[in-house]
């Protein structure tokens, strides 16, 4: 009995050694320690033995047992620990990976142009006014004297959805309204940025939707002198503190006297080249004083007033400002095109 219970130790701590999973350790408790394990089998017959024989086997028995229990407990925890450390292992994060790319949005192209003109010009004590899309025809054309059958109308297609009713061209109709609001006796400093339509053909320069920006200074004593000031700094703010600016004659119906200001070309600095079509200059915005019949329509007295406006494209400025080579790819929605322009 002694051997049967000194191999039985030898062979379950063999398996036990040998042992790699939870399971094989369970089989050994049973095989070995169970109630009908190899062990108990033996004892069974310790009835044979002599009585003076039975305590030793019988201690030789725990001790058998004994060990291995403490070989299972021991395999165990080596056990654990092995699968505890291969779990952090594969779950290690290299925390000095870069983190994934954050997509951010950001504004539109003409968005920021338009933000960057309205900043100069709240700097200079002008608010920001916006207005309806859809116009009346009074608001539109008549309030900028424009009157009915005027040919200038012509020159603004336009959408009409009645007779009356219309889809802005421009956004003078801002200023007229806000004029009329101010009840004739207040100055009035405003920008007012916006979608317009027209309807042109859709070519590479002209879109059924663009957008415009007017300004709009009107009080006492209001002089031409005051315009051209007022566009030389817009000149060096939005294109260098070494632009020339330069006015020529024209002509608008809410405007008079009227001008078209160009600048000196960025790109070849007036000697003429592409971009500028080898004038030197290239057109930025239109401007004039306010025209007296405009100012009396919107309840300012035109002996006590005066004022200038002026107008301009962003799209045709974002045009020059990056050499885009068509007007409708800030109407597509092409991300590819727009993320370009997006502040890093
Ligand atoms: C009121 C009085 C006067 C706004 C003006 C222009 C000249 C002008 C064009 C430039 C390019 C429109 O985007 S564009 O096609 N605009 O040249 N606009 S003066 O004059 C006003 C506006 C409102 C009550």
């Amino acid at each position: 009995m002694r051997e049967e219970l000194q191999a039985i130790e030898k062979e379950a701590l063999e398996k036990i050694e040998n042992a790699d999973q939870f399971q094989q350790l369970q089989q050994v408790q049973v095989e070995y320690l169970g109630k009908k394990g190899s062990i108990t089998k033996v004892l069974r017959g310790m009835g044979k033995l002599a009585p003076e024989e039975r305590p030793v086997i019988g201690e030789l028995a725990n001790n058998v047992r004994k060990t291995i229990q403490a070989a299972l407990k021991e395999k165990k925890e080596a056990l654990e620990k092995a699968e505890l450390e291969k779990k952090l292992a594969e779950e290690t994060i290299d925390v000095t990976l870069p983190g994934r790319p954050v997509h951010f949005g950001g504004n539109h192209i003409l968005t920021s142009i338009i933000e960057e003109i309205e900043d100069l010009f709240i700097g200079l004590g002008y608010e920001v006014r916006e207005g309806p899309e859809v116009e009346t025809d009074y608001y539109n054309f008549e309030a900028l004297n424009l009157p009915k059958g005027h040919p200038a109308r012509e020159m603004q297609d336009s959408f009409y959805i009645t007779n009356e009713i219309l889809l802005r061209t421009h956004t003078s109709p801002v200023q007229a309204r806000t004029m009329e609001a101010y009840g004739g006796d207040k100055p009035v400093r405003m920008i007012c940025p916006g979608k317009v339509y027209r309807r042109d053909t859709d070519d590479a320069t002209h879109s059924h939707q663009f957008t415009q920006i007017e300004g709009l200074y009107v009080d006492k004593n209001v002089r031409m002198s005051d315009l051209k000031g007022t566009l030389k700094l817009f000149a060096e703010k939005l294109f260098g503190k070494d632009r020339d600016i330069r006015l020529r004659p024209s002509f608008f119906p809410f405007t008079e006297p009227s001008v078209e200001m160009d600048i000196s070309c960025a790109v070849c600095g007036g000697d003429g080249c592409n971009v500028c079509k080898h004038t030197g200059w290239i057109e930025i915005l239109g401007a004039g004083m306010v025209h007296p019949r405009v100012l009396e329509m919107a309840g300012y007295d035109p002996n006590v007033y005066s004022g200038f406006a002026f107008g301009m494209g962003p799209d045709r400025i974002a045009m020059l400002k990056y050499g885009i080579d068509d007007i409708r790819r800030f109407y597509t929605n092409d991300i590819r095109f727009l993320k370009q322009f997006h502040e890093a």
